[in-house]
């Protein structure tokens, strides 16, 4: 199928091992994938998320928050690498550092995060413990914008899973992690179609025109 207008542009925000970062390189080889990943950022050098990136030959940037006086300089930092790739979409894939209000506005409505549990249930750091810790027999992934709060932001898609008797944080949050895998490329998609609209907290999602 031919598709309508050029690829979107996405730029991923990672700190870490970058298995996020993976698949949505994995989806983007099908030349019929809507969305290209155009720049990798890390506040980490030695993210494995940047390797990734290198070895698809992707542009792979460290910004080291440190070199920066404050907050908002550092967030303007990443939005002139971004705004450099041209950037339509940004994806948070394990990025540990929180968007200040100027870079949640430079690009509104155009930043998604993955988050390790079905939000509003949570949010924050080690979600896998804290389902576990809980007790709940379900939890799952979300992916969401991104707004000015911690995990707030309207969801776009969801995956449940289930806790088993034996988990560990470890086993469960491989088990979440295969969901967010096939979740984050989806949302990806859908974004690329045009197909996502925000109204109030609720994402609508378009049929395809
Ligand atoms: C995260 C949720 C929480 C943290 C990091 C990532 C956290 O508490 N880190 C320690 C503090 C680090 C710091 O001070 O920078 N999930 N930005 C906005 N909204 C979000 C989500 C994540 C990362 C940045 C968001 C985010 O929902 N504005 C990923
Ligand atoms: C994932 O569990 C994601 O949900 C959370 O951080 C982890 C990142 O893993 N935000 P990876 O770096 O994509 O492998």
């Amino acid at each position: 199928m031919t598709r309508g207008g050029p690829p979107v542009r996405v730029g991923v925000l990672a700190s870490g091992r970058g298995s996020n970062l993976q698949a949505i390189l994995d989806a983007t080889r099908d030349p019929d994938f809507p969305a290209r990943v155009v720049v990798v950022i890390s506040d980490r050098e030695e993210a494995r998320a940047l390797e990734r990136a290198a070895a698809r030959g992707v542009p792979a940037v460290h910004l080291n928050s440190k070199d920066y006086a404050d907050r908002d300089r550092y967030d303007r930092a990443i939005v002139g690498v971004l705004a450099e790739h041209r950037v339509d979409l940004v994806c948070l894939a394990g990025f540990m550092r929180i968007l200040g209000p100027g870079l949640v506005h430079a690009f509104a409505g155009r930043i998604m995060n993955i988050h390790p549990a079905l939000l509003p249930a949570f949010p924050g750091l080690a979600a896998q413990r804290q389902a576990l810790e809980y007790g709940v027999k379900i939890t799952g992934a979300t992916v969401h914008f991104v707004d000015e709060g911690v995990d707030t932001g309207p969801i776009i898609l969801q995956a449940g899973v289930p806790v088993r008797p034996e988990d560990t944080e470890e086993t469960l949050s491989e088990r979440i992690l295969v969901e967010e895998h096939s979740l984050y490329p989806r949302a990806i998609r859908l974004f690329a179609e045009g197909r996502l609209r925000i109204a109030g907290r609720r994402v609508l999602v378009e049929a395809t025109p």
